[in-house]
Order: structure tokens, then sequence, then C-alpha cells
């Protein structure tokens, strides 16, 4: 018997809100197949996050299944058509990380300027004394920045830069009350930026949308920032233009493949690359597992849904 199945990581706040309140399996700790096929069909809530979503496999297997909280703001790797089809409403956690995705965003926009990884080493590893000083870096401040989504993130993002005294223009889809000015065409934009900074969501509207084009237009000094989805920038076409001097620099908290970075990328000496760090503080992960527990909570005493997605509203 077990009423929630977690599919996901959990943090140890997490686990014990959840043993608080609900009798729960992670799936991780037991033999999956002989225990879906023994209590799959108990499942009424399940709890994953935005990447992993709920496998085809898997949901198949949960014939009572309800509702399904994912942990994160982004829910790519939900199927949310498939959840929409079986009634099922699937929520996610907005706002509670903007704050820490748009310190990483400011981090990776900062180093990738004043050229900071290259710098640390030059000081740890000695150079400094043997060889001087690297050639002098780019300031951060009084530049043109485009930002590529300008949701909830986007404008976390353009509120953290405003001390560097930036020009920030936008594209997306549409035009929006904001006083910042529009581009409806990203490669335009991005001619005239000296750096792109990508929150765009996953998902076959924005796939492989920063393009070689995009790159180009950018040109050897400028600087691409990427805190959304790996898939929304051509992979393949970046290290091209990397290592052909097309485009200046990258800096890169998402990748197509997660965990994986293809080597002739960790390979280029212009690229700073972290591991999807975007929402990674106690603080932030803390405030995203309360929400996803939150959500679950408010279905399981009839009460309404805390986020659910925009692609439920109609089962609500
Ligand atoms: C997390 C994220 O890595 O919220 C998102 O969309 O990309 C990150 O905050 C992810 O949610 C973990 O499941």
């Amino acid at each position: 018997m077990s009423e929630l199945l977690i599919l996901s990581t959990i943090t140890d706040h997490m686990r014990s809100r959840i043993e608080a309140a609900f009798d729960a399996t992670v799936l991780a700790d037991v033999d999956q197949d002989a225990w879906l096929a023994q209590y799959g069909a108990d499942v009424r809530f399940i709890l994953t996050g935005g990447h992993l979503g709920v496998p085809a496999d898997i949901f198949a297997r949960l014939p009572n299944a309800e509702i399904i909280s994912s942990n994160g703001v982004g829910y790519d790797g939900v199927d949310t058509d498939a959840a929409t089809a079986r009634g099922v409403p699937v929520c996610h956690t907005p706002n509670v990380l903007n704050q820490e995705v748009a310190t990483t965003a400011l981090m990776l926009y900062i180093a990738a300027l004043r050229n900071f990884e290259a710098e640390i080493a030059n000081a740890r590893s000695g150079n400094w004394e043997k060889s001087g000083n690297l050639p002098l870096a780019r300031s951060a401040d009084q530049r043109k920045i485009g930002i590529l989504g300008l949701g909830r993130i986007g404008k976390a993002i353009a509120a953290k830069l405003a001390p560097f005294d930036p020009t920030i223009v936008y594209y997306g889809r549409s035009q929006q009350d904001v006083p910042f000015p529009y581009y409806d065409d990203l490669v335009a934009m991005a001619r005239d930026c000296d750096a792109l900074i990508c929150v765009a969501p996953g998902g076959a509207a924005t796939h492989h949308l920063i393009d070689r084009a995009v790159m180009d237009a950018l040109g050897p000094e400028g600087v691409l920032i990427n805190v959304g989805r790996g898939s929304v920038v051509d992979e393949a076409a970046l290290i091209a233009a990397l290592q052909e001097g097309r485009l200046g620099t990258a800096a890169l908290d998402v990748f197509d493949a997660e965990p994986h970075i293809p080597a002739a990328l960790r390979a280029l000496p212009n690229v700073i690359l972290t591991p999807h760090i975007g929402s990674a503080t106690v603080e932030t992960r803390h405030a995203m597992g309360d929400l996803a527990i939150d959500n679950l909570i408010a279905w399981k005493n009839g009460q309404p849904l805390i986020s659910p997605v925009p692609e439920s509203a109609g089962l609500l």
C-alpha cells in the first residue's frame, strides 16, 4: 500500500514532511517491477522532477493516479498531454526560484565578461608569479543585454543586472508591457547585443531557437549565457561557433543531454560550465520542495492546487 509514489530525489526536509502527511514509497528504494505490479493501483499521487517526468511505462502502471507534482519550474519532461488525457492535473514550482536562477545568470554573466575562471586559475596555479597577468578582461558595465524568455525569471535577471547600468532588450513570442525594447527577430536582437541571456523553457516551441545564425549575429565578442534549457541551444552549432571564434564566450548551466557535457565543449577555453545549479541552494530547494509537497497536500485535502501548470487548467 502506498498512496504517494516518489520518482525524483528528495531532500531530508522533504522526506520528513512527506512522512508526516503521506504513506509514501520512493521507487528507487524498491524493486520497481515487482512493486508496481503489487502496489501500482494504490498510487493516487506522484512526485517527480521536471526533467524526469513520469515515464510512459510507469504512468501506465498507475491506473488510479490523480495528480502529478513536479519539483521544478520547468516541466518539459512531463508529458502534460498524456496526463490531461487521463484527467490528471500537473503542478510545478514557479516563483520560489526566481531570485536564485537570476543570481546564477548574473554569476555566469560576470564570470564570462571578467574572465573569472581563468583569472582564478592564474592565481591558484602560481602562473601569475611566473608569467604575469592575463590579457585584460571586458567590463560587465553598460552592456546591451538581450533576454530570451522574459518571464518571471527573466524579469528577475533584468532587475539583478540593474546596478550594472545595462540596456536590456528582449525577444519572445509577444510584446509585453515592460520598460524594455522588444525585438520580434532573435537574430536582429543578437546582432545588436553584447550578451544574450537565455532563460527560455524547453519543449518543441523553443527547440534549437539559438542556432548558428543567432551565434554568428552575437559575433566574436559576443557572450551567450544559458540558464533555461539545453535544448534551446543547438549544441553542435555552439561548439563549432566557439571553436571557430565566430562566437566569443558561452557560459552554460544547462545542456542537451544532462548530466552529459560533450568533451568538445569541455575542452574549449572560451566556455564557463556549471552543472545545472540554477536553483541549487539549501534555501531555494527547501522552498521548491515545500511547494511541491503543499500542492499534494492541498489535493489530498480537496483544496485548490496552488500552482498547476496552464495545460491542466481545463481539468480544474
Ligand atoms: C532544477 C530547474 O534543476 O526548476 C527547474 O526547472 O531546472 C531546476 O530548478 C530542477 O527543477 C530539478 O528537478
